[in-house]
């Protein structure tokens, strides 16, 4: 595969869906083909996976083993369908979201079995990692608050107990520890053009561009 899987992470409104719109620009801008997508929804049957996964309905709950088994079907579609194809083209994706999210949010988050979800992210992934993960390092409140600011309320998830959020992001920051050459921390509490720039140069030095 000769194209590049960038893949970003973080807690709650910790900025990867604005990193990613500046970092298209930037690559298009170098005349680089990129791709942007996003778990769990990047393909039309993610959306519906999305919408049962996100929806707030207190008449449908949803038990943490299923919510694992959702996440994982959306990957595996997301892998075969726009993955693996994008990749093989040449493409630079940018994914908002991947194993990791996984491992933070059902893993640390939930408590569920790492070594079940270990083996649920290779059968979804068939092995296919990122080539770089950009972990937006904010402060579960600060996230929490931005998305408080924005029109469309809290999803589901966003509004699970703070102690919760917590647990998920003390998993992204064992993650980076044990990662240390595929995950890199950007501290996103900056302002955005600042991220921007240092997202910039991590790129560039990884994918050695
Ligand atoms: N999930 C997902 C799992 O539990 N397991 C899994 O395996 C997977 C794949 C997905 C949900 O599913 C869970 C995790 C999530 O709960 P999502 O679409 O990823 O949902 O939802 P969010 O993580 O909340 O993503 P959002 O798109 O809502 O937030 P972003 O992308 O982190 O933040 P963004 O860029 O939209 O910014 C949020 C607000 O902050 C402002 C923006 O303008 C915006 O208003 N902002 C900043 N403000 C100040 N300074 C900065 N540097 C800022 N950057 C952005």
């Amino acid at each position: 595969m000769s194209g590049k899987l960038i893949v970003f992470e973080g807690v709650e409104g910790c900025g990867k869906t604005t990193q990613m719109q500046l970092c298209c620009q930037w690559l298009e801008s170098l005349g680089i083909s990129v791709v942007v997508t996003r778990e769990p929804g990047g393909t039309e049957l993610g959306l519906d996976l999305r919408r049962l996964l996100l929806e707030k309905s207190e008449d449908k709950p949803v038990a943490a083993v299923t919510e694992l088994l959702l996440y994982a079907a959306d990957r595996a579609q997301h892998v075969e369908q726009e993955l693996k194809p994008n990749l093989a083209a040449g493409k630079y994706i940018l994914c908002d979201r991947y194993i990791d999210s996984t491992i933070a949010y059902q893993g640390y988050g939930r408590g569920l079995n790492m070594s079940l979800i270990e083996q649920l992210n290779y059968i979804a992934t068939a092995g296919l990692t990122s080539d770089l993960t950009i972990w937006l390092d904010v402060d579960v409140e600060v996230g929490l608050s931005r998305k408080r600011g924005d029109a469309a309320g809290l999803d589901r998830i966003e509004q699970e107990a703070i102690a919760f959020h917590r647990r998920v992001q003390q998993g992204y920051s064992q993650l980076a520890a044990t990662h240390t050459s595929r995950i890199v921390p950007v501290d996103g509490s900056l302002n955005k053009e600042t991220v921007h720039s240092l997202i910039q140069k991590i790129v560039r030095q990884h994918l050695q561009m």
